[in-house]
């Protein structure tokens, strides 16, 4: 005999729930109803995206389940650079490293680690060091606690960051100026001894300009001399729409690939702005003249139809040399989010991504989807 577990009451509460659970879920799983970038490249490389600490936190669902449905990869903007997570010499701040990577597991993306080793958004305490024992006793100590603490955690490391100037030569940084070159190799060590499982990379922008590069391949050798572990070199890719190098790319993948590490492009983003230089030197700005944000309610359609073919060809250049690429991550996710909005001039109004600020695809996200052939 069947004997019924539930009361006719109960089994009404229970469908009750079930369908207010529904409800509120669905209004959030609705799918976006778009190709999906990770799919559609899933055989190629990894699509990542920047996130910044609101969209760990989840403040919007919407962006969530756009970040979760078009990405498979992801990197912190800024909470894991040293002014974040080591703000004194003996405190450290984890919170939003540790919600990384949970947000991470929940949604399958891998983590891209950014960045151990930087001259900028350094912590104060590190700018009045004036000891070089003391600047490698940070350096030592810093490497073995963040790589440490995330050791299985996260796929790779941008281990230095934006160690080269423009021509190539080493950028005379803090670390260069109280350490010697040797500090890039030492960086490396570290990593991989408190991480031994994770990707180790050399991440730069304009890497891709022979002079930069020369300098790049000449950190590599240097690395794989010393018997140390470098396992890719990160083109950070924050060019200028319609004057996308893509000679200077598809050289570099190969001069890199030649080596033997694996190419990323770790901050993709084209600037649609005026801007008197190349690159992403944060320390340069532009004064705020006139007519420096022209777009303020729009972006013309012949410079979104210019965007779109710019992406067109870098992903197809990127599916041509898929075998030595490891992954394609945008600096943010939408054209709200990007830094671009704010640098080399305050509050312009920039529209760099795939996706607007409603977070509806643009015409290059459609483009992008279409390079994959
Ligand atoms: O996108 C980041 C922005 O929010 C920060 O204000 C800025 C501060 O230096 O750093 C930006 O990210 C940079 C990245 O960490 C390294 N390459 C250049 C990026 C754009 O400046």
């Amino acid at each position: 005999m069947i004997r019924l577990k539930y009361t006719p009451i109960a089994l009404l509460g229970i469908g009750f729930l079930a369908l207010t659970n529904f409800t509120t879920e669905s209004n959030s799983l609705v799918p976006l109803n778009l190709p999906s970038l990770k799919e559609v490249y899933k055989d190629d490389f990894l699509i990542g995206t920047a996130l910044n600490a609101g969209q760990i936190d989840e403040k919007s669902p919407k962006e969530t389940q756009l970040i979760a449905e078009q990405f498979n990869a992801a990197t912190p903007e800024n909470i894991m650079k040293a002014e974040v997570i080591h703000p004194r010499w003996d405190q450290y701040n984890f919170t939003y490293a540790d919600k990384l990577v949970e947000f991470g597991k929940k949604n399958k993306l891998a983590i891209n680690a950014h960045t151990l080793v930087w001259h900028s958004q350094l912590p104060p305490f590190v700018r009045k060091i004036k000891r070089a024992d003391s600047l490698q006793l940070f350096l030592k100590e810093h490497i073995q606690t963040v790589a440490g603490r995330y050791r299985g955690k996260v796929q790779s490391w941008d281990v230095v960051n934006e160690a080269l100037n423009e021509d190539g030569t080493l950028r005379k940084s803090i670390f260069l100026n109280k350490l010697g070159e040797g500090y890039l190799v030492e960086a490396f060590r570290l990593a991989q001894a408190a991480s031994p499982e994770t990707q180790l990379y050399y991440n730069d922008y304009n890497n891709e300009q022979p002079a930069k590069r020369a300098g790049c391949i000449e950190i590599i050798k240097k690395i794989q001399a010393a018997g140390v572990r470098i396992d890719g070199v990160g083109i950070q890719g924050h060019w200028h729409v319609g004057k996308i190098p893509l000679q200077h790319i598809e050289e570099s993948i190969l001069a890199y690939a030649a080596l033997g590490v694996k190419v990323a492009i770790t901050e993709l983003d084209i600037e649609v702005l005026k801007r008197d230089f190349q690159g992403a030197e944060v320390s340069q700005r532009m004064s705020n003249e006139q007519g420096l944000n022209p777009y303020t309610s729009g972006l013309p359609d012949s410079l979104q139809q210019q965007l779109a073919r710019d992406y067109e060809s870098l992903f197809k250049l990127f599916v041509k040399h898929k075998d030595k690429i490891a992954r394609v991550t945008f600096w943010g996710v939408h054209d709200g989010q990007s830094w671009l909005n704010g640098w080399p001039v305050r509050g312009r109004t920039n529209y760099p991504l795939l996706f607007d600020r409603q977070y509806n695809p643009k015409p290059a996200f459609y483009k992008v989807i279409q390079a994959h052939q």
